[in-house]
């Protein structure tokens, strides 16, 4: 089994190549080091092995790279993942959608020449009610997908995932790269406040890296079928973000400070997302919420002294 991730410096890239290192796949992947260069992580980043610097949307140099490697497996992890810096202006708007549907489109003109190549796409839950134009991104992606999935006999899964907490390949807490459980825990460290905008009552879908690396795993050992676009919802607790930044408050000893919403976002979806597909086919999720939390905290009260609270602060607003 091969495994090349696009992204693979980022977030969840990082943390599953080394996972996939570890039970001995042999992996490849290329970054463009975006993230790298737009956020700080408040954990050091580590890297022990080389990879390939370059936007995976320049296909030139991805299928050449591919047709070398020659994956079973494509994660495609390489996109802007931030709704807010998808907000910032219309340039940042434009580049969230040229960086998505531009690394996208470039995987599936490889794919249209390697269909037996399964391709595992990070898509959002946020599609079932999109909040932003990074979301919309990546129902583009989906509605691309689905028609080169059908025309061109691919075998893809679209990975639905809620927001991601714990230590990756890296740890952000700013408004725009840093997810809200990570936010919470190192407001909290620093001595609070913790910032819940609106009044808290947005419910989401949430998984610590842990069990992205299990979900992961399933996916690429059960692959789509040929011609099938198959849709797999990736999240382990459901919870109102007003309900974890009590949590997490309780935790710490710090106050909350309800900010006015600067998302126009919903409360809940469209339609309900349903893990029903991993746990069927053997996802657990590894701890509950509140013990990982607990080690989220422990494994982050080091860095305490490196917190910069102006970066708590949410600037960007929708309207
Ligand atoms: N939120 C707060 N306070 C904060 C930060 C966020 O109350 O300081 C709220 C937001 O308003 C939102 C929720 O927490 O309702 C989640 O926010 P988030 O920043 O953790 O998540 P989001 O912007 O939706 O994006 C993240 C990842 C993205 C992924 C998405 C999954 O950055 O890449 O696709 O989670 S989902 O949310 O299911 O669309």
């Amino acid at each position: 089994m091969k495994v090349f991730i696009a992204g693979i410096d980022g977030y969840l890239g990082w943390a599953y190549q080394e996972h996939l290192r570890a039970n001995d796949i042999e992996v490849d992947g290329c970054d463009n080091h975006r993230r790298r260069n737009n956020a700080k992580s408040l954990v050091p980043i580590e890297r022990d092995r080389e990879y390939s610097i370059y936007d995976a949307s320049f296909s030139a140099m991805l299928h050449e790279h591919l047709r070398r490697f020659k994956p079973d497996v494509i994660l495609h992890l390489a996109q802007e993942p931030s709704a807010p810096y998808s907000m910032l202006s219309t340039a940042a708007a434009i580049d969230t959608l040229q960086n998505n549907c531009g690394s996208t489109m470039s995987i599936l003109g490889y794919l249209r020449r390697n269909p037996e190549t399964h391709l595992v796409k990070l898509g959002t839950i946020g599609e079932y009610g999109p909040s932003s134009i990074y979301h919309i991104s990546k129902v583009n992606d989906t509605a691309l997908i689905n028609w080169m999935t059908k025309t061109f006999g691919l075998r893809v899964t679209d990975v639905m995932q809620g927001p991601v907490y714990g230590i990756g390949g890296r740890l952000d807490y700013d408004e725009c790269w840093g997810t809200v459980i990570n936010r919470f825990v190192i407001q909290g460290i620093h001595g609070g406040p913790l910032t819940v905008y609106g009044n808290g009552g947005q419910l989401r879908f949430f998984l610590p890296v842990s069990d992205v690396m299990q979900c992961l795993d399933i996916i690429v050992q059960n692959p789509a079928k040929r011609a099938q676009h198959r849709i797999v919802d990736q999240y382990s607790d459901m919870l109102e973000v007003g309900m974890l930044a009590r949590k997490v408050a309780d935790l710490t000893d710090v106050g909350i400070e309800y900010l006015h919403n600067p998302r126009a976002e919903g409360i809940t979806y469209d339609s309900e997302p349903d893990n029903k597909w991993l746990r069927e086919k053997g996802f657990k999720p590894l701890g509950c919420i509140d013990e990982n939390i607990e080690d989220l905290i422990e494994a982050v009260l080091p860095y305490k002294n490196s917190i910069n609270p102006e970066l708590f602060w949410p600037k960007i607003q929708w309207s």
